[in-house]
């Protein structure tokens, strides 16, 4: 794919040669031309620290891509990606083939083995998995072990998902992004939707979640499957109430669990599970503005008030934990009663379920599920803090994982920047995972378009906040573009940030056409008079050649300078 010029894969090498960690490497110029790189299966120590990055001549970064940008790439989607991580489930023995519910083959664990990254994590093992998360985060293989060990982060690895490139969720690491894709009744095809999770991770989504409904449902998460090199999550309830005809009242917890344990089967990685919208919760939306606006928490809901029972999901919970530690399904506490409002942030209802979330992530914690808890929703700017400290004392720190929040309700067609801005903040306070928000929430089901102006925005969220949580390898980012800007090195600038098409577009569309060169020591906003970077360079330049500090500089230039206006009856650059 050419949305990034001048960048190329390489793979950093773990204890064992079947443990190669992707990277994006961007190459740099000096005086327009690219410098000498380094080879592609890179020599480096994976854990070195990194320098700040001045003076080199390319940078590494975080790459959710997949074999998708390999060289020479050629993969057919209808046979999907090699299974390179399969040996690593077989090795630890505690696995079989077996046939499945739908009939094909499938691994699941021996007898009642919890073959879960938390198991073995608590045991003080560190997996394959860990150690390759670990390489992609900078850290040491054992920091991965330990936050997975105390439920602070979760490595979510389904033993049926062949082709998937390990990551860990965690306050402690990147700030993570989730894109949510799949079909409705009214749109989409299959071949679509696999390419909508190619196009996401292009851009650096780093789960996505199939939220299918409507016909194919099974197979369009196949597809996605065997050809997702990132966690694939889903909200298995909405497949239940398609089995069902669509009507709520007819949900049992026999339909629910076949649907559960055929996406375990075919390798979904983490699963939301509306466990915790309790029956007595459900009055208490009855005042609120936007009442639920989840649609797991509203199916379940339904359900509740036709036949007056307990949440058959909290009822069946021990045997749902049973499931998920048999393939490692991570669990994703659903969050039924998040606001649909400002109007109804941080309400009775909102907080009675994450109470029993906590209840929950600590059940699913003992038994070695991994278990992260799903946050609001629409949250205003000054209760965003709350939300996280909640989480963090009810759910013991388990990652939280939240949709923006949306911090204000007056801007449909913008939610993507009105919920970057409440990710950005939630981030910040420690949550690990922002699932992305289209500009066309509210409205419609996102295309192309839409799905890269969600990633992005929630790029930049994230991003944002691993740089104020001083992640080392964030900053070296954003300072390598400020050299790049600095010093007019303009197809740097472009390459370093998060979408270097726009960006080169944007430059070129205004720049006058004999300029087009991209050589300019100014762009088209200030014009070459008025640039304040060439000021500054030439306000240094100055410096060093007359020897002065950048103070004396300051002075001395300022009164050549207002000679030379002078002189020059007012136009400096003359
Ligand atoms: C994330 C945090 N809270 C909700 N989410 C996501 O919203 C959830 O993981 C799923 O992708 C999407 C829709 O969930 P509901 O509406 O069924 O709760
Ligand atoms: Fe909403």
């Amino acid at each position: 794919a050419g949305i990034f010029p001048n960048s190329r894969k390489v793979y950093l090498r773990g204890s064992r040669p079947d443990i190669r960690v992707p990277f994006r490497e961007i190459l740099l110029t000096r005086d327009g031309k690219h410098l000498a790189v380094t080879p592609p299966e890179h020599p480096d120590d994976p854990y070195a620290p990194w320098g700040d990055g001045e003076g080199e001549t390319s940078l590494l970064v975080y790459d959710t891509s997949g074999p998708y940008t390999d060289p020479g790439a050629d993969i057919d989607p209808y046979r999907g990606l090699k299974p390179l991580r399969t040996p690593w489930v077989l090795e630890r023995g505690d696995v079989d083939w077996v046939r499945g519910r739908t009939g094909r083959t499938v691994l699941r664990a021996k007898g009642d083995r919890a073959v879960t990254q938390l198991a073995y994590a608590k045991r003080g093992i560190v997996t394959p998995e860990m150690e390759f998360a670990a390489i992609r985060e900078g850290v040491d293989p054992e920091v991965v072990r330990e936050e997975i060990a105390r439920g602070r982060a979760i490595l979510p690895a389904n033993v049926n998902h062949e082709a998937l490139e390990p990551m860990v969720i965690g306050k402690k690491f990147h700030v993570k992004i989730n894109a949510n894709i799949g079909t409705s009744a009214l749109s989409s095809s299959v071949e679509e939707e696999v390419e909508k999770m190619v196009w996401a991770i292009l851009w650096g989504a780093d789960t996505v979640m199939d939220l299918s409904t409507g016909p194919r449902i099974y197979e369009t998460r196949e597809w996605i499957l065997r050809n997702a090199p990132v966690p694939v999550g889903t909200v298995p309830v909405y497949e239940a109430l398609e089995r069902v005809g669509g009507r709520p009242e007819d949900l049992t917890w026999e339909v629910y669990r076949d649907t559960l344990i055929d996406h375990a089967e075919q390798g979904v990685d983490y699963v939301t599970i509306h466990a915790g919208l309790r029956l007595a919760y459900v009055p208490l939306t009855a005042e609120r503005v936007t009442g639920i606006v989840s649609r797991g928490g509203s199916i379940l809901a339904a359900w509740m008030l036709a036949t007056h029972e307990e949440n058959f999901l909290y009822t069946h919970f021990d045997e749902i934990l049973e499931i998920c530690r048999a393939y490692d399904c991570a669990i994703s506490l659903g969050d039924g009663l998040r606001p649909g409002s400002i109007a109804d942030a941080n309400d009775a209802a909102q907080f009675a379920e994450l109470r029993t979330l906590g209840e929950l992530a600590a059940r699913a914690y003992e038994a070695d599920v991994q278990v992260m808890i799903e946050g609001p929703g629409h949250i205003p700017m000054h209760l965003i803090r709350e939300n996280v400290a909640l989480e963090e004392s009810w759910c013991r720190e388990a990652p939280f994982y939240t949709l923006g929040p949306i911090v204000t309700d007056v801007a449909p067609g913008y939610d993507h920047i009105t919920s970057a801005i409440g990710a950005a903040m939630i981030a910040l306070s420690g949550a690990a995972m922002l699932c992305y928000v289209t500009p066309k929430e509210h409205l419609g089901l996102p295309n192309r378009d839409d799905v890269k102006e969600g990633v992005i925005a929630y790029k930049i969220a994230a991003h944002a906040a691993d740089v104020a949580k001083g992640h080392p390898r964030a900053k070296r980012r954003d300072d390598a573009l400020s050299r790049a800007r600095f010093a007019f090195r303009w197809e740097d600038q472009f390459n370093l940030g998060l979408d270097p098409e726009r960006a080169r577009a944007y430059y070129d569309a205004s720049m006058p056409e004999e300029q087009l060169a991209r050589t300019t020591h100014f762009c088209s906003m200030c014009g070459p008079k008025f640039c304040s970077m060439r000021i500054s360079t030439d306000l240094l330049a100055y410096a060093r050649e007359k020897g002065l500090s950048v103070e004396a500089a300051r002075e001395a230039g300022m009164r050549e300078m207002s000679e030379r206006f002078r002189a020059a009856g007012g136009d400096v650059y003359v």
